[in-house]
Parts: structure tokens; sequence; C-alpha cells
């Protein structure tokens, strides 16, 4: 028997499949664990911009796989595209038994309206580049380090310190800016539009806030990432939550024995193949 958590949404995104940064394997353990009727990917599920050939391991193409099982098994799938795979825009509005392709989608949840975008449109009127989301604290201590060992060969020739820092300090309270941007330029838009929740991705910031302006309120909603946060949004019982994957327990793991097994050209074979005709 396998016991799985009954959610009735769950949302990804950011999961970068093809990159080395992904981490398929924790992915494929959270989708194991699981049992929603909706499973929203939104945006930068498979990261076609930095596809390359030579990287495509097996954990990543179970995880497409699993997707794919769970589609054949009846779970609603919904790829919202985003701007690593903005190459499936073309396909927008296709569906194919019980997979659709959408570049955005409203629901109505208990009488609340939901509306669901990857975020990349925003970059265009954020000013600060893209890159710099990435950077936050982690990135700064990083310079930090980088520069005491730039000042050690310097010193050592007899050079001047250097603030690698100073410089750069800047643009991580830019990064840290482009975040509250993008969490203003959501809500704002939002709540102008009458949406009870605005759910995004794209700047790898898992987040859940409240936001109330003279217009209105509504609840901004960030499914975080499959790089470094590994997180997702979960609705159930009327409620959102996020899931964190190193914080919650998860019930506890069961492999789908069937992909398990699988090898790498049945696992192409099993996608390729496409077998969601089950159900249709
Ligand atoms: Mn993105």
């Amino acid at each position: 028997m396998k016991l799985k958590r009954k959610v009735e949404i769950a949302v990804i995104s950011d999961v970068h499949l093809g990159t080395y940064g992904c981490h398929a394997k924790q992915l494929l353990t959270y989708l194991n664990s699981i049992q929603p009727k909706k499973l929203i990917l939104n945006g930068d599920i498979i990261d076609i911009r930095q596809f390359s050939k030579r990287y495509f391991p097996k954990s990543h193409l179970k995880v497409i796989k699993k997707i794919m099982t769970m589609a054949a098994n009846g779970v609603e799938v919904i790829y919202i595209t985003g701007n690593h795979d903005d190459m499936l825009r073309k396909f927008s509005d296709t569906t194919i038994g019980n997979i659709s392709i959408v570049d955005k989608l409203v629901l109505e949840l208990d009488g609340k309206k939901a509306w669901f975008f990857h975020g990349d449109v925003f970059d265009a009127s954020i000013q600060n580049a893209r890159w710099l989301a990435k950077l936050g604290g982690y990135g700064y201590d990083m310079l930090i380090l980088f520069n005491r060992c730039i000042n050690w060969v310097l010193e050592r020739m007899g050079k001047e310190k250097y603030s690698l820092s100073k410089r750069i300090k800047n643009s991580v309270k830019g990064a840290l800016k482009y975040i509250s941007d993008f969490e203003e330029v959501a809500t704002d838009l939002a709540i102008e539009n009458g949406y009870d929740y605005v759910i995004c991705g794209h700047n790898h910031q898992p987040k859940m806030l409240l936001k109330e302006n003279k217009h209105g309120k509504t609840i901004y909603l960030n499914s975080g990432d499959w790089v470094e946060n590994f997180t997702a949004l979960e609705y159930q019982f009327k409620r959102w939550k996020i899931y964190n994957y190193n914080q919650d327990k998860l019930s506890p793991f069961f492999a789908d024995e069937d992909i398990k097994k699988m090898e790498m050209k049945d696992l192409i074979a099993a996608i390729t193949v496409f077998d969601i005709k089950k159900t249709s």
C-alpha cells in the first residue's frame, strides 16, 4: 500500500531540469510522497535555455516520467511556461490528455480567485538585472571570502588592499530590492485586478505574505525552487502553505518501483511514447 499525502493543489516551479543546479532526487521524493488533484508547474521546469545534450541525467528523466505517470493516473497537470522554457510558449493553450500548457492560469478556490504565472514578465519593468535576485546574502558572504583571498595575494605582492564588497554592496542591495519590487508589482497588480491570491515563481524566494493597500488586499505566494530551497506550495482545507523539503517531514518515502527500475532507454521511450493515452 502506498500512503501518499492528499492535497488539492501542489505547485512547484524553477526546477531547472537539465542543469547541474537541479536537485531532481529530492523533487522525485517529494512528488512520490503526495497525491494532488492538480499539479501546477509554474515555469522553468525544464531548462531548455541552458539545455545541453551532454547533461540530462537519469534522475532528471525520472522527474519527467513521474509527472507523466501522475497525469496518466488522473492528476491534472498544468504546465505554466517560464523564461527558461519559453520555447514551450509556442504550444501555449495546448492540452494533451491530462496535461495542458499555458502562460497563465486563473482558478477559483473555495470562492476566491487565484492568479498563477511565472513572473518573468516583471523583469522588463524592474530595472535591476535578473541575476541579482540570485545573489542575496549568501552571495555577499562568498564575495567577502573571495575578497580576502585577493587581498592575501595583493599584500604579498606589496600592493594595496582592495574592497570588492564595497563596490558590489550596492548591487546586493539591488538584489534585495529586486525581490521586494517583484512582490510589490505582483501584489499591486493582483489587488488592482481583484485576485485574492497571486502565485508566482521565478525569483527563487519561497514566500507567503499578505499585502494590503487602499484598494484592497491579496495574498502573495511564491513556490521557491528546487535548486537551493526545495520548496513547494500546497493548497488543502481552504488554505495555502509552503512545503519545505528540508524542514517538513515526508510521509514515508515510496519510490514508484516501476520507475525506480527503469533504465535510461526505457525512460526515454516512456516519455517519448506518451503513455498518458491511458486516461483519455
Ligand atoms: Mn524564471
